[in-house]
């Protein structure tokens, strides 16, 4: 009744009603009696399922029968609030805002991820710094979801692989379980397009409860395989220092990429009715994996094709690279993710075998592409570029560079290059080297096992051939292990990266210069092979959430402005804005919204913190994850300089020389990254004295305001005036807050790193401020202050010695303020240059309490950012991808 109710075009207030009172009474999640705030929400958010169901059907019956190309977009995270914390940062929250451009530009696609039982953990902050506490966010149940309890996928792991009767491999699993589909259905705006968010969880396979140990009385070992297969959903990013740590992420990956492969391809031969053509997948099929989280997608889909389907490995091979491509979101070399081949060989044996062979085929593809001609470039190439890491070369390739005496070497190398039958795809094609390759000394009896070949290509000579040459503890670095050998002292591994790189068929940055520093420097070697398969998708971010939802004042006078709510759709209407950048009716509209949404935020800093800021201060603001490239160390010592000045002068100087500042920082700092913790901690001690020095008053405050995430950031964001994005230079790979920063006319500080180059570009250089070492020099400083040539300024060193004189309480600094020394002694040496970056820093700060005292020009800024910010809509973003990518084109549902 309900839903015959709300299929009907009619929605008004007494079908809405009457559903929501049906879900109270029937969907059973709390007690009859009463009827209050959760109970009134959850029966309207059913409800609102209930039409969004509807929708998310037609969408789905109108694509299968359509038979369109879909995207398939997978994600270790998504991060939507309030309910699901399902992420970390800034690529869960991305993913989220795709799907909402997907679903509002009509565009046939889906989300898959996983269901974590606890989202991102909560964050308080107590007297001794940040503490993680569990986020329980499916307590109370969750009633967006729809448990699909006939969709799911068994999915294996261990075991073994055997030579079946039909000639062909099987993996035979060790260890069984099943994922089951939940889905999310995500409603686009002004459309009826509805598409799904599908999370997957897991659960043991039904025939596996082992009832007689249960009825043995050994309980704990019959929910044993329970355990262990719901497990893999408890937590986002488990703890990995643990081989059990290690074992469960992986496990966490495979199924993510098995489960949706398998769902995946269950739909693609549905909607082919009884003539599968496999070589039609990537026409119907497009893979996005959201940094390499899901990389195993390429050996599995080789696999299922391979093993299930029967094709060649060529085959196989062209729709795989055809099927799948790879956004990259990080250049932290500590980021790129690497597996331990030895790991992965239990875990997941045939897949080792399929990555082997890709691995042993580019290989021979560098070769060929590259000659044999300069070694040394050859071996660099082959470092660089090969998937397995610290693995011994295949055989076949030893021999290459060592052949027997007895063997003549051949005019061409046909004969040696004929390593692997399948090495004739086109995407690895088969060249016959024009020249003979070049003659290397050869050792008659140790050929391809023997003494490794010296950089220079030269064999070692008899006498180190037969030395001792166990390297000595304390310095080893003579003795570089050669290129084609493992090193028994160092893991095997699996670089994941490479393998998305060349298992598909495009390659993504997230911002130009991120982008250009993946072609140029991260992959330059892969750039160079296949310099097509590179590409840029600066992010964005939906206007829907960032601006029309988030900040419902400023969408009324953008609207009144503009003269149409289109802009929520058309981005580019923003742009408008402009030629009313100095009407003072608008500015007051402005300056009053603003400060309506600053008030909110007095509140919520009151109610977290219980800190009393004035809605009168200037709102700076950085939130985002504590990370030490992303410099929360530099703001904070600015800060402290900024108050140490104020102490130093008369209350009049002060008032007269500052413009009033409320501080606010937020972001949570990974679990066991101690440095981070050591900033939060820092930064709530600095606030506990500066918020009660009485000297001080309303002219500075710094807030910690806890627990960080997409609903704080609904408040923050529109109640901001300054906000920072102060990376090292080359560090962030685009950020995404700053985006919506921009959009709700906040001016912003920041580095020309990540997506920052581009706004400023579109806001105009006048309307940010700037300050910060370049990308490029930044190798050189490194190096500069490694050898000790660099000359910190003397207000670096005066706000450090600052801070060590104790006036921020007994905490100890130590660790914090060391690793900004240039010393022998503390590991990394300033690695992020805020020494480089302070002074110019301070002088920028300058500039902006400048601009701020003038509150005519600072509306200007503040308007003209707002009117910059249209290109940073996800729907040019996803636009992009559609068109670049993955080749698929809107579906408007009739
Ligand atoms: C598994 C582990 C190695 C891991 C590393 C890094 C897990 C998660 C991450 C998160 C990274 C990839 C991330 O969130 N990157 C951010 O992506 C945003 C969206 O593209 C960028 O805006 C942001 O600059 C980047 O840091």
């Amino acid at each position: 009744g309900v839903a015959s109710a709300l299929n009907s075009s009619a929605y008004n207030a007494s079908t809405i009603a009457s559903s929501i009172k049906y879900h109270a009474e029937f969907t059973p999640s709390f007690s009859p009696e009463l009827f209050e705030l959760p109970k009134a929400y959850f029966a309207t958010a059913e409800s609102v399922r209930d039409a969004l169901i509807i929708n998310w059907n037609a969408t789905y019956e109108y694509y299968e029968k359509m038979n369109v190309k879909q995207a398939y977009y997978l994600s270790m995270e998504f991060l939507q609030e309030p309910d699901a914390a399902l992420g970390n940062g800034g690529l869960g929250r991305l993913a989220s805002c795709f799907l909402d451009s997907l679903a509002t530009l009509n565009y046939p696609a889906w989300g898959y991820g996983l269901r974590y039982r606890y989202g991102l953990f909560k964050q308080n902050i107590t007297k001794d710094g940040q503490e993680e506490v569990a986020e329980n966010w499916l307590e109370m149940g969750n009633p967006w979801e729809i448990v699909r309890n006939d969709v799911s996928y068994p999915v294996k792991f261990y075991g073994k692989v055997v030579i079946g009767s039909d000639g062909k491999k099987h993996w035979i699993g060790g260890e069984n379980i099943k994922a089951v589909a939940y889905d999310v259905p995500i409603p686009g705006y002004k459309t009826k397009s509805t598409i799904n968010l599908r999370l997957w969880s897991t659960k043991v396979p039904s025939e596996d409860f082992d009832l007689a140990a249960f009825n043995a009385g050994h309980h704990a070992k019959a929910s044993e395989a329970h355990q262990n297969a719901e497990k893999i959903c408890y937590i986002l990013y488990p703890g990995d220092e643990s081989m059990e740590g290690k074992i469960l992420r992986l496990k966490q990956q495979y199924t993510l990429c098995s489960a949706s492969l398998q769902d995946i391809i269950a739909s693609f031969e549905r909607r082919s009715g009884n003539s599968v053509n496999w070589k039609e997948f990537p026409t119907k099929v497009a893979v996005q994996m959201n940094d390499t989280h899901p990389t195993l997608c390429i050996p599995e889909l080789m696999r299922i094709l391979i093993d299930v389907k029967g094709l060649t490995w060529n085959e196989a091979w062209k729709i795989t690279q055809r099927t799948m491509a790879y956004t990259n979101h990080t250049v932290l070399p500590e980021a790129l993710e690497k597996w331990s081949l030895e790991l992965m060989q239990k875990l997941l044996p045939r897949h080792v075998e399929i990555i082997e062979m890709i691995d042993e085929e580019l290989i021979n593809f560098i070769i060929l592409e590259n000659g044999t001609e300069d070694l040394v470039l050859l071996e660099k190439k082959l470092k660089d570029m090969r998937i397995l890491d610290n693995v011994d070369f295949p055989e076949s390739v030893q021999k290459l560079f060592y052949k027997p005496m007895e063997e003549t070497p051949k005019e061409t190398s046909e004969e040696t290059l004929k390593v692997t039958p399948q090495g004739t795809s086109k995407e690895f094609p088969k060249k016959t080297l024009k020249e003979t390759p070049k003659t290397i000394p050869i050792k008659p009896k140790q050929a391809p096992l023997g003494k490794p070949l010296e950089p220079s290509g030269v064999l070692l000579d008899e006498k180190a051939e037969f030395e001792e040459v166990e390297p000595e503890e304390e310095d080893s670095e003579g003795e570089e292990p050669s290129f084609w050998k493992s090193d028994p002292k160092l893991p095997k591994m699996v670089r994941m990266a490479n393998l998305c790189i060349v298992g598909g068929h495009g390659v993504n940055g997230v911002a130009e210069i991120h982008s250009e520093i993946v072609k140029q420097d991260v992959f330059n070697s892969f750039y160079k092979l296949w310099p097509e398969k590179f590409q840029n998708k600066t992010n964005g971010v939906t206007p829907r959430r960032w601006i029309r939802f988030c900040n419902p004042e400023l969408s009324s006078i953008l609207t009144r402005w503009i003269g149409t709510d289109d802009w929520v759709l058309n981005t580019e209407k923003l742009e408008e804005l402009r030629k009313f950048a100095d009407n003072e009716d608008l500015h007051l509209e402005w300056r009053a919204a603003k400060k309506s949404n600053k008030m909110k935020v007095v509140s919520l800093i009151r109610q977290r913190t219980g800190y009393i800021v004035s809605p009168d201060s200037m709102f700076d603001i950085q939130v985002k994850r504590i990370h030490e490239y992303k410099r929360q160390l530099l703001n904070i010592l600015g800060i402290v300089y900024r108050y140490k000045k104020m102490k130093e002068m008369t209350a009049e100087d002060r008032i007269s020389s500052f413009v009033p500042r409320v501080c606010i920082f937020g972001g949570k700092a990974f679990a066991t990254y101690v440095q981070a913790k050591r900033i939060v901690k820092f930064i709530t001690d600095v606030g506990a004295t500066i918020n009660n020095d009485p000297d001080i008053g309303d002219l500075l405050k710094v807030v910690f305001v806890p627990d960080y995430n997409v609903s704080v950031a609904e408040m923050l964001i529109p109640a901001s005036e300054l906000s920072q994005h102060i990376s090292t230079a080359g560090m962030e790979a685009s950020g995404t807050s700053n985006m919506k920063f921009a959009m709700n006319g906040c001016i912003l500080i920041g580095t020309l790193d990540g997506a920052n180059v581009e706004i400023r570009e579109e806001v105009g250089e006048d309307n940010f401020f700037l300050f910060g070492a370049r990308a490029h020099e930044i190798a050189d400083l490194r190096t500069e202050r490694a050898e000790g040539k660099f000359v910190p300024d003397p207000r670096f060193e005066e706000v450090k010695k600052f801070v060590c004189s104790g006036v921020f309480g007994p905490g100890d600094y130590d660790e914090l303020m060391g690793s900004l020394e240039g010393n022998e002694g503390f590991g990394r040496a300033d690695y992020f240059l805020v020494g480089k970056d302070f002074p110019s820093y301070l002088e920028c700060q300058e500039k902006v309490d400048e601009a701020y005292q003038d509150q005519k020009r600072w509306t200007k800024m503040s308007i003209l950012n707002t009117a910059g910010s249209y290109k940073f809509s996800s729907d040019r973003t996803i636009h992009e991808y559609a068109k670049d990518i993955w080749d698929i084109k809107p579906v408007v549902l009739p």
